[in-house]
């Protein structure tokens, strides 16, 4: 009995870019009470699921939540009272069935996720177990080797490189800690070359620096610069990109401005075969655009053993549209957002099939945050062993990094007094997968401790 849903409360809070979102709060007959806040992306797939806006034009331009925040309060609250809190599953199975329909427009993902998410941090707290162990039970102890968002581009920013998001990733630290503490080191170096530069150092959507740069090697030669700088190399530092390219994709043509290129779909995997040649790059996310199925069996074929090639647009968090990619050999590696689909259920049924098939899962936050740090415990109870979640320097993105702090920390005072860590940490190991494994077995592994 106490373990039943007894009350579900919904409200309007804003997102990290000021743009209105949902927050879902869940209360049981016990009393607990747990809360979830839903995330929301600019450079979003044409597959991913609904989000419901209220579309009033004078009213935060638009964007306001206030119909998604109502469809909480009366239609879900009624459907899911009495619910065990422990039946996550049937939960979802419920919110899929009332919505009826392919994308969650009817009651919008907005709503259904911070359902959802609300639910199991809920269950959770009643079983009086980190959100982490409840997702991933005794299983889940490895500690995400993050991509560290340092240069924006795209969308996500208001200056001309093409190229959405310029990451690092410290592949070879020997813990979280330390991986976090050398991209931290490295985003300050590259902010004093920047100033040294005279360019600006105003930061993008998630936290990266976003100046003005002539070329995407210009950016990666910063960035090589920075890791160097702060007395790493790129053996212990590597970097990963989000091409985004969906968004400059016309007509069958890659057009980047700044370099003043057209390329076709074999011309831009050749532009990207390039990059991967000349920079320490380990993972390309989005080289090819959604709808561009030819451009990524092209890129699979010529780089999937050569990097992570990540399905973000792609695939949407899908597992209909995974399965087909897997089918048809696209990609290596998947983009995580719960957002995307719109149920936990649903997002870890898109994981498990990935990892079935030996694709990498990254789990992601979206480019307008809130301070919810649900996808750090989602990284871990999973073992995916990879997370995206934005720069160092904002604090929608810090919550992540401090929750994975927080985990590191429970993980290894569990392990007091035995040998080794509890919290396992695997740099390079992370990126390894069936594709990947004989490149990376011959990296060279340094690991810093
Ligand atoms: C992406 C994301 C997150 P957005 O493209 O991977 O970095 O951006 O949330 O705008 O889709
Ligand atoms: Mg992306």
């Amino acid at each position: 009995m106490q373990d039943k849903i007894k009350n579900i409360n919904a409200r309007q809070i804003l997102d990290s870019r000021g743009t209105p979102t949902i927050s879902v709060e869940i209360e049981l007959n016990s009393g607990l009470i747990s809360q979830a806040s839903v995330p929301s992306g600019a450079s979003t797939g044409i597959n991913e699921a609904y989000e419901l806006r209220d579309d009033e034009k004078t009213v935060y331009m638009g964007r306001g939540v206030l119909g998604a925040v109502k469809n909480v309060k009366e239609k879900i609250s009624k459907a899911l009272i009495g619910t065990s809190i422990l039946e996550q599953r049937k939960i979802d199975e419920i919110l899929i069935e009332q919505d009826g329909t392919q994308n969650k427009k009817n009651l919008g993902a907005n709503a259904i996720l911070g359902v959802s998410l609300a639910s199991a941090r809920l269950a959770s707290k009643f079983l009086n177990i980190p959100l982490y162990k409840y997702l991933g039970g005794i299983n889940g102890n490895i500690l995400p080797t993050p991509m560290v968002n340092i240069l924006n581009g795209g969308v996500h920013a208001d200056n001309n490189l093409e190229f959405q998001e310029f990451m690092i990733t410290p592949t070879g630290a020997d813990s979280f800690h330390l991986g976090l503490r050398m991209a931290v080191e490295t985003f300050y170096s590259l902010k004093e070359i920047l100033k040294k530069e005279n360019m600006i150092t105003s930061v993008g959507d998630e936290g990266g620096f976003a100046p003005n740069l002539n070329s995407t090697r210009e950016a990666l030669d910063l960035i090589i610069e920075a890791i160097n700088k702060a007395g790493y190399s790129t053996e212990e530092i590597k970097i990963c990109l989000d091409v985004a390219s969906s968004e400059f994709y016309n007509d069958g043509i890659y057009e980047i401005k700044s370099e003043n290129l057209k390329l076709n779909s074999m011309e831009m995997a050749t532009y990207i075969q390039h990059l991967i040649e000349d920079y320490p790059i380990i993972s390309v996310e989005d080289p090819m655009a959604e709808q561009d199925y030819e451009g990524w069996k092209i890129i699979t074929n010529k780089l999937a053993q050569k990097c992570l090639l990540v399905g973000d647009d792609l695939f949407t968090t899908n597992v209909n549209l995974l399965a087909e990619g897997i089918e048809n050999d696209l990609a290596n590696a998947i983009l995580i957002k719960p957002n995307q689909i719109g149920t936990l259920t649903e997002t870890l049924d898109c994981i498990k099939l990935a990892k079935i098939n030996g694709y990498k899962t990254i789990i992601s936050h979206r480019s307008g945050e809130t301070e919810d740090s649900f996808i750090s415990d989602l990284a871990v109870g999973v073992n995916s062993g990879l997370i995206k979640t934005g720069s160092i320097t904002r604090s929608e993105r810090n919550a992540k990094y401090n929750r994975l702090l927080e985990i590191e920390g429970e993980l290894n005072k569990e392990f007091q007094g035995c040998r080794g860590d509890g919290a396992k940490y695997l740099g390079y190991g992370s990126f390894n997968n069936k594709f990947l494994k004989w490149n990376l077995c011959n990296m060279n592994c340094n690991k810093r401790n």
